[in-house]
């Protein structure tokens, strides 16, 4: 027994080693990554003199490298169309406008759907993710959650499949044999469901408009008017979706 206490001291040592790396200034941010995440002065615990540390606006979510009040997800430091957020996220560098240096500004190349690390114009995998208990769909570019919509899927009787489906079509307006158009259609399980607008009837009014959030479809996935027509020019066929 006495060789197991020692064998388990050992490992509750470790994470006390991490914890070594060097911290100049002692606000609780390793030299390190002030250096080369966070662009903070490793030599000042508070970076932009506004009274808080850096490690206390980090840990809060504020810019640490702007003395007004402004969260990381509001804060563009370099002007490239990137929040400070999104920056630490794809790890970019937030004080470079042009992180790989091949001409295009990151938050250009993030829309755009390219690699901003990556000068040779290499693409970042998409993905989709609903997530039926929540009526919630999240997009997803290199790892990194982009956003998320309140959708409407399968209500009792017709629900959503769930599964790992590829989006196997599209079209701009597609006709459901309910009687009904489906603007923005992406096509899952070649057609057997799909993502689409707020479906409309030939008369031009929209059905479940106040439904997003609630299951009441045939088994779709309902998005309202705007998050549909941005998701399906995002989406390539082939874009993997994951129902759960
Ligand atoms: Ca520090
Ligand atoms: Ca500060
Ligand atoms: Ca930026
Ligand atoms: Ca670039």
């Amino acid at each position: 027994m006495r060789y197991l206490a020692i064998f388990f001291m050992l490992f509750a040592l470790l994470p006390a080693q991490a914890n070594s790396l060097a911290d100049s200034d002692l606000d609780g941010v390793p030299d390190i990554d002030e250096e080369n995440i966070y662009y903070t002065n490793p030599e000042k615990r508070d970076t932009d003199g506004d009274g808080y540390s850096d490690y206390i606006e980090l840990n809060s979510g504020f810019s640490p490298l702007n003395a007004d009040p402004i969260k990381l997800e509001n804060c563009d430091t370099d002007s490239d169309g990137l929040s400070d957020r999104m920056e630490l996220n794809f790890h970019t560098n937030l004080t470079n406008k042009d992180s790989d240096n091949d001409g295009h500004d990151d938050g250009v190349e993030i829309n755009n759907g390219y690699d901003p690390l990556d000068n040779s114009g290499a693409k970042l995998e998409k993905r989709i993710e609903i997530n039926l208990g929540a009526q919630e769909l999240s997009y997803f570019l290199g790892g990194v959650r982009m956003d998320s919509f309140s959708v409407s899927s399968g209500k009792t009787g017709m629900y959503t499949p769930i599964g790992h489906y590829k989006v196997d079509g599209k079209s701009i307006r597609a006709w459901s044999s309910y009687g009904l158009w489906m603007p923005y259609w992406m096509s899952l399980q070649n057609g057997y469901f799909g993502i689409h607008e707020l479906p409309e009837w030939p008369d031009g009014t929209k059905e479940g408009e106040n439904h997003l959030g609630k299951p009441v479809s045939h088994g779709c996935i309902r998005l309202g008017v705007g998050p549909a027509e941005f998701l399906y020019n995002w989406t390539p066929v082939g874009t993997g979706v994951f129902i759960y």
